[in-house]
């Protein structure tokens, strides 16, 4: 099959990342065939919606975006779940993987411009790992945090969906480190950088806070089907 390798090396930084956050650094990226392209284009989702959402780029392989690892491993994951809960907890890789697992399928969408199609985590749904804590009525937001100050908020609704999950495995193997190890956020349905990597907590609050790349100017929804990707009061 002839492939397109227009978009290998093209540079997808657009904001300043530097080595504490990255939201798309130079990768070598594979793109579809044209072929490939114009079947997805007629795709839609189960919802209803466009596979492709608009502005975006499929390409076959997840490039590591960097961003500033965590030293914890499997082993010593203390993962704390705290702010307007009944039951705070911290949780060790061995009760994450007590609670039901699930397999998923999905497209991740960088805001930057790329989609990856048809990858795999393995995890626990975000809404399971809720449900143990037990969110107060007021606790309307939750925010990942992740080491070096990269943090990322999303309304405790976004977590309903069965595909918001906290991720321990890639494609059938345990999550490599760069994609965020031991455990990552994986929210599909979001721009990508609402998927912290490396999770060291998740706060429940009752107010939104801004998280790293919201306070930069990235859009607190970011939703991919509206390209709501910068916001619009900066
Ligand atoms: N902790 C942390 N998580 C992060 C980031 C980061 O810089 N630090 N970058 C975000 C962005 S913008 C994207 S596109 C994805 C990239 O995930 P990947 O490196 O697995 O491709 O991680 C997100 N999660
Ligand atoms: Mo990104």
């Amino acid at each position: 099959m002839k492939e397109d390798h227009n978009l290998s090396r093209r540079t997808f930084l657009l904001a300043a990342g530097g080595t504490l956050a990255s939201i798309g650094l130079p990768g070598v990226f594979i793109r579809l065939s044209s072929a490939e392209q114009r079947s997805l284009a007629t795709q839609t989702r189960p919802d209803g919606r466009p596979r492709l959402p608009p502005g975006q780029i499929a390409v076959r392989n997840l490039q590591a975006m960097g961003g500033t690892p965590g030293t914890a491993t499997a082993a010593d994951l203390r993962l704390r779940i705290y702010g307007e809960v009944e039951k705070p907890a911290v949780l060790t890789y061995q009760d994450l993987l007590s609670l039901e697992q699930v397999d998923i399928t999905c497209d991740v969408h960088c805001v930057t411009g790329w989609t990856l199609l048809d990858s795999q985590w393995s995890g626990v749904r975000l809404r399971t790992v809720l449900d143990k804590v037990r969110p107060r009525p007021n606790g309307a937001f939750v925010i990942f945090e992740a080491p070096a100050g990269y943090t990322t908020n999303v309304p405790v609704t976004a977590l309903q969906s069965g595909s918001a999950i906290l991720a321990h495995s890639f494609f059938g193997k345990q999550l490599p480190k760069e994609f965020g190890a031991p455990v990552r956020v994986v929210i599909p349905d979001l721009y990508f950088y609402k998927s912290a990597k490396w999770l060291e907590a998740i706060k429940v609050t009752p107010h939104d806070e801004p998280g790293y790349w919201e306070a930069r100017g990235y859009s607190n929804s970011a939703d991919p089907w509206k390209e709501e990707r910068y916001s619009k009061s900066s």
